[in-house]
């Protein structure tokens, strides 16, 4: 069992965190999604550690984006330096931000 979190941004309502569960849902092996409104926490439990590629792809699907390239994988005991909270960003930076972290992987 396996728990990774990322933070989506663009949510604005709850039929923002409906549409993102749902989609995320899909991913074969995710066992429970959890999405945070109002800090655009994504949290994902799957039998196996899931993909940050599909994670990512099926937030799109969903019409938002991921604001962080890899999980958060506390579940694991891998701390990686992350800002607590991310607050809702401007569009130019959201895309700034993701091809930024696109190049680092
Ligand atoms: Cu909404």
């Amino acid at each position: 069992m396996t728990t990774s979190t990322y933070t989506v941004s663009g949510m604005t309502c709850a039929h923002c965190v409906n549409s993102v569960t749902e989609e995320v849902t899909k991913i074969p092996g995710v066992t429970s999604v959890n999405v945070d409104l109002a800090s655009g926490d994504l949290q994902i439990s799957s039998e196996s550690p899931i993909d940050a590629a599909e994670v990512k792809s099926a937030v799109k699907e969903a019409g938002y984006e991921l604001a962080t390239a890899r999980p958060r994988r506390r579940a694991e005991g891998v701390t990686e330096p992350i800002p607590s909270v991310r607050p809702h960003v401007a569009d130019d930076d959201v895309t700034r931000t993701a091809s930024t972290q696109a190049q680092e992987m």
